[in-house]
């Protein structure tokens, strides 16, 4: 029966160039006993989409999985596999309260109230720059971890891409910073942001049209004590925003935010990424909050090639969509990257083997 796991690992590996075990076979098979939507079995398994939706179909090859009104069913060769080899259903104890980032959203309830009032007409995401927002209590939540790991207080700022999210509003919102910086290659996000600085005389933040394949000009590098982004998951994008937000930090003990998922990477490309942190660019690690943000789904979503890979032809219709915030800190000797990312199809900065929701 393990036997079964191994060759679907194998084979959905061989397909879809992302390595995958057999756990991650176990994962979309526990997932699969509490839900039939595969947008929630990608969400409970954390896979990528193209691995979860390669499992399914070779797990349907072995007469494990059957589809039924677009909806997924463990047969009964499937059933009797999960018991004989003792693999339990998924289970959340996910603290509703603070929807299991540890902060809830409403420790600052005027901050919550102010931003959602302020950005009733946001600009609706576009697949051309991979949008797709978090909630407003993802966003304020945001604001708060900073806040509480003495990040925000007389700071200076940089918020780099994502501002769909409009993380660098609310942050500016707050009044507490010394000075915000936002850069986002989205007109429509710079110009919401400075009409509602210029509306509320807010004269310490600024947010500018800025595509950051380019490098930072000098007076940006080893300007900022927290650098914030939550860019796409490929190699290409990790050195366009994260390295290069490295290297406009200030010294030792300036921090940097950014979400990475594993909807649209694989833990061994978070295994890539951790160990670039650590041993490239001189950084520590000091928090992991897993699920921390959730996206609110986008309209492009039929047009994508996670929708045309999916197994089933049914959209999402519930938040599936989640990634991990992390916090890395500089220690002595660290160094970032402000190298030019060129002559690249755009769309390779947010697509590759394991990405597909662009
Ligand atoms: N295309 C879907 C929305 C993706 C939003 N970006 C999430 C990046 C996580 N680091």
């Amino acid at each position: 029966m393990q036997q079964i796991l191994e060759k679907v690992a194998k084979e959905a590996t061989e397909k879809t160039n992302i390595k995958l075990y057999s756990r991650s076979v176990e994962r979309v098979l526990a997932a699969l006993q509490v839900t039939s939507d595969f947008w929630k079995v990608v969400d409970f398994a954390d896979q990528p989409v193209p691995a979860a939706s390669e499992i399914i179909k070779e797990l349907m090859e072995e007469g494990i999985v059957k589809i039924e009104n677009d909806e997924l069913y463990l047969t009964e060769k499937g059933l009797e596999l999960v018991k004989e080899l003792g693999i339990p259903p998924y289970i959340d104890y996910t603290c509703q309260a603070c929807e299991g980032r540890g902060i809830p959203f409403y420790a600052n309830r005027d901050w919550y109230r102010t931003f959602v009032q302020l950005t009733k007409n946001r600009p609706k995401p576009v697949q051309e720059y991979d949008q797709g927002s978090v909630t407003p209590e993802t966003t304020v939540s945001r604001v708060l971890f900073l806040d509480s790991r003495e990040d925000l207080r007389d700071k200076d700022i940089l918020v780099m891409g994502a501002e769909d999210d409009l993380t660098g509003l609310a942050v500016a919102l707050t009044g507490l910073p010394r000075r915000v910086l936002i850069l986002d290659i989205d007109e429509r996000a710079i110009d919401f942001d400075n009409r509602i600085f210029q509306e509320l005389g807010i004269e310490n933040a600024e947010a500018r049209v800025f595509d950051l394949r380019n490098p930072f000009p000098e007076e940006w590098i080893g300007a900022f004590d927290v650098f914030i982004t939550d860019p796409p998951e490929t190699v290409k994008a990790f050195k366009a925003f994260i390295a290069r937000g490295i290297a406009a930090l200030k010294g030792e003990g300036s921090a940097g935010y950014f979400g990475l998922t594993l909807r649209d990477s694989s833990i061994n490309r978070w295994q890539q990424f951790q160990r670039a942190l650590l041993n490239d660019y001189g950084m520590v690690i000091t928090d992991i909050i897993q699920d921390f943000n959730a996206y609110m789904n986008w309209e492009y979503h039929e047009k994508t090639r996670a929708a045309q890979i999916a197994p089933v032809r049914k959209s999402p219709t519930d938040i599936w969509y989640r990634s991990a915030w992390y916090r890395i800190e500089a220690l002595p000797g660290f160094k970032g990257e402000n190298i030019q990312i060129k002559d690249e199809v755009f769309r390779e900065l947010y697509l590759d083997e394991e990405g597909s929701t662009t």
